[in-house]
């Protein structure tokens, strides 16, 4: 009987594998290994020698086994300190905590690969390093490789609720099963910090900064801390966004005035007891006096005063406080783009050592396109730490192909014009001002999604900020390069990095070119929706920003208008005082304008924005036709997915091309320029269009 069970089993199971054969198995190429898709026909442990093992060597090892190619016939990891090493007056000096080197050497009278650094995690990361320069077509033989980080906390800020949906998620449910833990590790917490580490993301806040106090419950901190538990060999802290009103919620005292001592007993404790759980606890995240949430002005006190009195219940344990500069108020009748520098600037030197102020890109609010944040040089005192945000709420969520790499470098590489050549990236290292701390957030585009961001490329933008985050001097085309390689067949990397490159701009082009922002529909933040008018506070309304009428449109942020442009440098707010000499790309942003304004491209203002909707419309037909010639070459699953979504892209570029068209033309009366097609419906069809139930959305 239990021998015919055995026959009946093994028929099955041959004739499983037999379709799993001509299938290919259900989930053979779907994403999930990101860019860490190198795998070594056999893998060799012996061939990687440990001089002194620790958990971290042991990963790195790990890694090493698992994907180095045949070529590679020996690796050391040892510690700079190592007597072998130290004989070898090596340049390690300057490597910091972190920073690693990687050298053909000879060791013992044989040549070997030497990853070496001060830290095991420095050598995690030169393992990472030496595995990408292999991957990306670096040689096997003479390798000299090193690195030390620019930025040292470079932080992944998850939007994640604890009912596991996430704000601004367009990846599936939150990776974190708040609900299974602190029992259940999931084998994708090690996954993510494994990818994580890869790229040298070293911290991770780990839920939204519209924040429950729940989350400082003691329930809550033991899943946090099993959290940390996974992370920490990865080299990875936990940290936690906070939310101000906390001792109210949970301590039952009367207030949050964080110059009351009883509040800063309440946070003094509250740190204790997280850092009894966590002993390497990052510190916290606030969003404090920002749409809705509580904070230090709801009792007259400063930001610093808010910040200060946390930053001091965290310090004994050498944690750290970011503060969010993302501050606006329907009471202020101030242009918004100018709100955070007024409230913020004057604050600089009067925050603790360890606060970072934490300053989206730009002044608004994570747009297609919009100028640097002027804050950015003009804290020195202050460490500035960039927020970016990687899921992309206003460029096609994570359906539509935007490499964010661009954007971001155009940040860190713009020139603030308050010392000479200092640039984005000069200031957020802080070394110039000789800060301590210095920082890069990104706001995560991580779910439970099989591909972790939803589709094959968003994975580029977790990728190019961890990337920037460690080097914000790289370039964004390196970048996608990098990845490229990593992630498909060497032979699909020429064309991946060509549709790379342009797509970001190709958004800005079909939602709002030359410098127009926040057109989107309301709430959902997905879609063209520049008419809304009817919203309760003015700056939640697209007509706030483009300002257009019957003669022009733009916001006028000069001395005439709103004089945006006296937060930036004398030197750049000269510049973007004329129309003339202010980057076309950022025209309208600055400055509103007659439709017929002549542009030094040879067209008017309105024949310059028609052009650059149809450009945006047919960069996206040009790179789904790219992505075509791709099928030979790329695994079906993943292929497939993509060309899918561009073929959504196509339609919605369309959708935004022609309904912004629709509305503009109701508001300036102009006809389209010869030749241009008109839009397929009336304004009111697109008017009366909604996307209910869109992902991501809080309300
Ligand atoms: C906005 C998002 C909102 C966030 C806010 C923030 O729409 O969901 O809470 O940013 O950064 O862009 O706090």
């Amino acid at each position: 009987m239990a021998s015919r069970m055995i026959r009946v089993m093994a028929t099955a199971l041959a004739g499983l594998a037999m379709v799993a054969a001509a299938t290919g198995p259900a989930f053979a190429e779907d994403g999930y290994r990101l860019w860490l898709r190198q795998q070594a026909p056999v893998p060799a442990p012996d061939r990687i020698a440990v001089t002194a093992p620790s958990p971290k060597l042991a990963l790195a090892r790990a890694e090493l086994a698992r994907a180095l190619p045949a070529t590679v016939a020996s690796v050391t990891l040892a510690r700079s300190d190592d007597p072998r090493v130290v004989h070898l007056r090596l340049p390690t000096r300057s490597l910091g905590d972190e920073g690693y080197l990687v050298r053909t050497v000879t060791l013992d009278g044989a040549a070997t690969i030497l990853v070496t650094g001060h830290s095991d995690r420095a050598i995690l990361y030169g393992s990472f390093a030496l595995l990408r320069h292999l991957a990306t077509g670096g040689a096997a033989s003479g390798i000299a490789l090193s690195s030390t980080p620019r930025v040292k906390l470079r932080v992944l800020d998850h939007w994640d609720n604890l009912d596991g949906s996430v704000e601004r998620g367009y990846a599936g449910a939150s990776l974190w099963d708040w609900w299974t833990l602190p029992d259940f590790r999931d084998p994708r917490y090690t996954d993510y910090a494994r990818a994580n580490a890869s790229i040298g993301i070293n911290g991770t806040v780990l839920n939204n900064v519209n924040a429950k106090a729940d989350s400082l419950t003691a329930p809550y901190i033991a899943k946090a801390a099993t959290l940390a538990d996974v992370f920490r060999p990865w080299g990875i802290k936990v940290y936690l966004s906070a939310r101000f009103s906390a001792p109210i919620e949970l301590g039952g005292l009367k207030t949050a005035d964080p110059r009351d001592p009883a509040v800063a007993a309440w946070w003094r404790s509250k740190a204790d007891e997280i850092y009894r759980a966590i002993p390497d606890f990052g510190g916290f995240l606030v969003k404090a006096n920002s749409e809705g949430q509580p904070g230090p002005r709801d009792y007259n006190a400063t930001h610093a005063d808010g910040a200060n009195m946390l930053a001091r219940a965290v310090a004994p344990h050498g944690g750290v406080v970011m503060w969010r500069a993302f501050v606006y108020a329907d009471t202020d009748p101030e242009d918004r783009a100018k709100q955070a520098y007024t409230e913020f600037r004057p604050l600089d030197g009067s925050f603790d050592d360890n606060v970072l102020v934490q300053v989206k890109n730009g002044p608004i609010d994570f747009q297609p396109r919009e100028p640097f944040h002027p804050l950015f040089g003009a804290m020195p005192k202050t460490p500035l730490m960039p927020e970016f945000q990687i899921t992309r709420e206003y460029l096609g969520f994570a359906t539509h192909l935007a490499y964010l790499g661009p954007l971001f470098t155009e940040v860190l590489d713009a020139q603030t014009g308050r010392r000479p050549d200092q640039t984005v990236a000069d200031v957020i290292d802080g070394r110039a001002d000789h800060h301590a701390l210095s920082g890069m957030a990104g706001v995560a585009n991580i779910g439970r999604d099989r591909d972790w961001s939803g589709s094959t490329f968003n994975q580029a933008n977790w990728y190019a900020f961890g990337r920037l985050a460690w080097d914000p001097g790289l370039s964004a085309r390196d970048i996608a390069r990098e990845w490229a390689l990593q992630t498909f067949d060497a032979r699909a990397a020429d064309t991946v990095v060509a549709m790379m490159m342009p797509s970001r701009e190709a958004v800005v082009d079909y939602t709002g070119p030359l410098g127009l922002a926040h057109l989107m529909g309301t709430s959902a933040h997905y879609g063209p929706a520049p008419w809304v008018s009817d919203l309760q506070r003015p700056e939640w309304n697209p007509v706030y920003y483009h300002r257009a009428d019957r003669q022009g449109i733009g916001f006028d942020r000069t001395a005439s208008g709103s004089d945006a442009i006296a937060q930036y440098a004398p030197s750049l707010a000269r510049r973007y005082a004329d129309p003339q000499t202010t980057p076309l790309d950022e025209l309208l942003w600055f400055h509103h304008l007659p439709w017929t304004y002549a542009l030094s491209t040879g067209r008017t203002l309105w024949d310059e924005m028609v052009h650059r909707y149809d450009a945006g419309v047919a960069a996206v037909a040009v790179m789904a036709r790219e992505w075509d010639t791709l099928k030979p070459v790329v695994d079906a699953e993943r292929w497939q997915k993509t060309a899918t979504f561009l073929q959504i892209q196509q339609r919605e570029a369309q959708w935004w091309r022609d309904a912004s068209l629709a509305y503009w033309m109701s508001i300036n009366g102009l006809p389209l320029p010869v030749g241009v097609t008109p839009p397929a419906q009336d304004l009111a069809w697109f008017q009366a269009r909604h996307v209910p139930y869109a992902p991501g959305n809080p309300g």
